[in-house]
């Protein structure tokens, strides 16, 4: 524990817990002015930089806000005429009047449509403490009401969640339980990272980090003598150590090079064909495609064309995979694309054949250095957890499909082997995520949200996703409150505790749905009389007596020795320990019988007879190359023949602090980075430092040119995060053009395939020129403005108790409208 100062606050500061790391803060009152990262942390992330300035910063929403037309014209679908949501004016009601607004929003909505009728699916990181974790408050609440209409999966492996599960093993296994850093760093020879492995990625993780140790692990490796094979477009998805070796593929194509080292294991002879056949099913299916049983050899030749790559390369890399104990792993971003299944499926499948799934430091593994988790070993126990109740209501929308949800009430979609009914949303409640910055599509997604009669949004900052709602809820940040949280994998618990005060008006989460919950009539259901610091012991308390009686640890576990609530909170860190070393599926390579996977047959699916009787042409029963709508090698690619990939950020995590002092650092001219290959810059009259403008038929964006050679010719990068602050709020006809650079204006909605319909944001074919014009300002960090002073808080329209909303005169005309 730290020493005191004489002010009685620890030397480095209060204890506290973010997504990328746990740290002590010093503040000035209102604001923190400094962060000092964990001790036990042996690499902190630099995000942490993003904090200090973070709670007072002139993007916070200081006091609950109501869209002008919502409030003068009521609840409906927008109208030019009466204020589009995310070009409309807000007023600044006090909270009192528009907790009863909503309240009365909800019941309506209730009593006219049922719950089914409110998406509370929410998506969203929000901060990392359990108690105040927002969807999970917004969930509790909304349960209490009759529950609401939920997403599932995520956007980080919605595709992996589906056809893991059903071809080995829940993708949670491959996350939580697979092959730990310390055994790879010990017995790996040869690291085959199919996506690279992003170190700037694994420093954060859901829920909060203890340790990063996964740069450690690679430099153990790689002084041992061992050897990374990085394959990625970008040169710096893995770190500079020596034994790296690189390999640049076109983007989008890496099932194609996984067939073709998986045939050349096969045709040279050095397949595991025994364990093959002793722990799969689908052996011969998948060998017969392989050979041609579709017209086509899977041969080095044949991906050679696809991925752009010699076709020696491939050889020499199957021969050397084969030759010593070897891991593949496959990042979490090849799944977020068009056909995501096939990436991790062949992988997989290519692992199988090596045939050392199973052997210390061999097999394969998921998303490795994709976020902080994957190779970190579990703590022994299951860590404090905000009770969320039930949600009677059954339908469902794969997260992904959002604008497709709203726009398309009634429709049926295939999703996981079944079809899904998508229902009529009339109420959007959204707390602690950011839609766009994670969804796809943001023209089409501004049309969706045009649709329903309310939106709600609880953030502490005027995000893009607060400027298009009807009603914006400030949130306190995670700093101005107290709370535990903890990863199963971090194996640590923080005592989070508050920082600063509330700033200006915002309110916790759960004392706004207390509130809420007041006016509805569950509040005692809701709070179950505790406020919210009572929670926090309450959780912590009734963890440690779960786990004082062995409920919550393995018999014959170690359990961690949890001190009681005041003393926990002093020392501010707990450290669990944890189950130790792992070796993927170890168990089952030594008796598939006595430990059969979770899939139908007991084994690894090389060929699902399950998904085969699906019938999907877009998931066939094997993995299978198929080629996307949009990569080089497309007909499109005529238009637009740049290659961009929209991955995960270095500066910030997603979309959250991109006004924090380290993202701010990085851009240029104000706008987000884009990185080109010097020679695809040069032909297009592009220097270092230059505003280009980045196009296709979805959108456009202006960025900051950054030439390197690091980047393979063809591909542009531009991470996502940025801000969504288009040049004409008003024009929803039109593509956006959004001035501070965020890619999803560029990437498609279209899901990954009729069996997951998971995100396919990664990957979008662009054009990119040289910004001519003058340059646009980015005003997306200042509040919207107040209204003028002769309408300071406009004149409330109380729709009916039930029954429709005030019909506007002419809605925009959408297609596949309700109205
Ligand atoms: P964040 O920016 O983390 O993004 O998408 P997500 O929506 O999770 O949003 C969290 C929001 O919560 C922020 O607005 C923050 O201010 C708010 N918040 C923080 N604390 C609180 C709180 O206490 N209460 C409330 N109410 N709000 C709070 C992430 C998603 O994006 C993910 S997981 C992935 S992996 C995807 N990746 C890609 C990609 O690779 N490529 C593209 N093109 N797009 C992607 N989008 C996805």
């Amino acid at each position: 524990m730290s020493a005191s100062s004489p002010g009685g606050v620890p030397e480095h500061g209060r204890p506290h817990a973010t997504h990328w790391g746990s740290f002590r803060a010093r503040t000035d009152g209102s604001e923190i002015n400094q962060v000092t990262p964990w001790d036990g942390d042996s690499a902190p992330s630099p995000l942490l930089d993003n904090i200090p300035g973070s709670v007072t910063h002139r993007s916070r929403v200081a006091r609950p806000a109501v869209r002008r037309g919502w409030w003068e014209h009521g609840p409906g679908p927008t109208h030019p005429q009466s204020g589009l949501r995310g070009s409309d004016d807000f007023l600044r009601p006090p909270w009192d009047e528009v907790l009863d607004a909503l309240a009365q929003e909800l019941r309506r909505v209730i009593d006219s449509y049922g719950n089914a009728a409110i998406f509370g699916g929410s998506y969203g990181w929000a901060s990392a403490g359990r108690f105040h974790h927002a969807q999970s408050q917004l969930h509790r609440f909304l349960n209490l009401l009759g529950g609401y209409t939920a997403s599932v999966n995520s956007y980080s492996t919605g595709a992996a969640e589906v056809i893991l599960p059903r071809v080995a093993a829940p993708e949670s296994v491959f996350a939580g339980a697979g092959t730990t850093w310390d055994v790879i760093a010990a017995h790996t020879g040869l690291l085959v990272a199919f996506g690279g492995l992003p170190l700037r990625n694994s420093g954060t993780n859901s829920g909060g980090v203890g340790d990063h140790p996964a740069a450690e692990a690679l430099r153990s490796l790689t002084a041992r003598g061992g050897r990374i094979v990085s394959i990625s477009p970008l040169a710096d998805d893995t770190a500079e150590l020596p034994g790296v070796q690189r390999i640049a593929p076109r983007p989008g194509t890496d099932v194609a090079l996984m067939l073709a080292l998986a045939y050349t294991l096969l045709e040279e002879g050095l397949a595991d064909v025994e364990f093959a056949r002793s722990h799969c099913v689908g052996f011969e299916e998948f060998a017969a495609y392989l050979r041609g049983r579709d017209g086509q050899v899977k041969t080095p030749a044949w991906a050679a064309q696809i991925c752009d790559l010699p076709a020696e390369v491939i050889v020499e890399l199957a021969r050397s995979m084969a030759g010593g104990r070897t891991l593949i792993t496959v990042a979490w971003s090849l799944q977020r694309t068009q056909h995501g299944e096939q990436a991790p499926w062949a992988g997989l499948a290519l692992a199988a054949l090596l045939g050392q799934i199973g052997l210390p430091g061999g097999g394969f593994g998921h998303g490795y250095a994709s976020m902080n988790k994957p190779g970190l070993s579990p703590s022994t126990c299951t860590l404090p957890r905000l009770p969320q109740g039930h949600n009677p209501v059954t339908e469902i929308v794969p997260v992904a499909a959002l604008s497709e949800l709203l726009l398309n009430p009634g429709a049926k979609m295939p999703y996981d082997g079944r079809t899904l009914r998508l229902p009529d949303i009339r109420l959007v409640h959204w707390a602690g995520g950011n839609p766009f910055h994670h969804a796809q599509d943001l023209g089409r997604l501004r049309r969706a949200l045009q649709r329903p009669d309310t939106v709600v949004v609880h953030d502490p900052y005027w995000t893009p996703m607060a400027r298009h709602a009807d009603i914006v809820l400030p949130s306190t940040t995670s700093y101005e409150r107290q709370d535990i949280t903890g990863s199963r994998n971090g194996a640590l618990l923080v005592a989070m505790h508050a920082l600063t005060p509330a700033h200006e008006q915002s309110r916790d989460d759960y004392d706004v749905l207390a509130d809420l919950a007041r006016r509805l009539g569950v509040y005692d259901a809701f709070t179950q009389g505790r406020t919210a610091t009572q929670w926090v012991e309450h959780l912590y308390e009734s963890w440690r007596q779960d786990l004082a009686a062995g409920r919550l640890t393995p018999p014959g576990t170690p359990r961690p020795e949890a001190p009681p609530f005041a003393q926990f909170w002093e020392q501010g860190f707990l450290r669990l320990p944890t189950v130790g070393p792992l070796t993927l599926f170890e168990q089952f390579r030594a008796d598939p019988v006595a430990h059969p996977l979770p899939t139908p047959s007991g084994r690894l699916e090389l060929f699902s007879a399950a998904i085969a009787a699906l019938e999907l042409p877009d998931c066939p029963g094997h993995p299978t190359w198929l080629e996307p709508a949009e990569w080089l090698g497309s007909p499109l690619a005529q238009r637009y023949p740049l290659h961009l990939i929209a991955n995960q950020p270095a500066h910030r995590l997603h979309s959250q602090l991109d006004h924090g002092a380290l993202s701010r650092a990085s851009k240029i001219a104000g706008r987000e980075p884009a990185r080109l290959n010097p020679g695809d810059a040069h032909a297009r009259d592009i220097s270092d430092g230059d505003v280009i403008r980045v196009f296709n038929d979805r959108g456009a964006c202006l960025a900051g040119a950054h030439l390197d050679a690091r980047v393979r010719p063809g591909v542009v990068q531009l991470s996502t995060g940025a801000w969504f602050d288009p040049l004409e709020p008003a024009d929803l006809e039109n593509p956006p053009l959004c001035v501070h650079g965020n890619p999803n204006v560029l990437t498609s909605d279209r899901r990954s395939s009729d069996l997951a319909q998971a995100s396919t944001g990664q990957h979008a074919l662009v054009q990119v020129e040289r910004w001519q014009g003058q340059l646009p300002p980015v005003r997306v960090f200042d509040p919207p403005p107040e209204p003028s002073a002769d309408h300071p808080s406009g004149t409330r329209s109380v729709p009916a108790a039930s029954g429709e909303p005030p019909a506007p005169a002419a809605g925009l005309d959408f297609p596949g409208g309700r109205r």
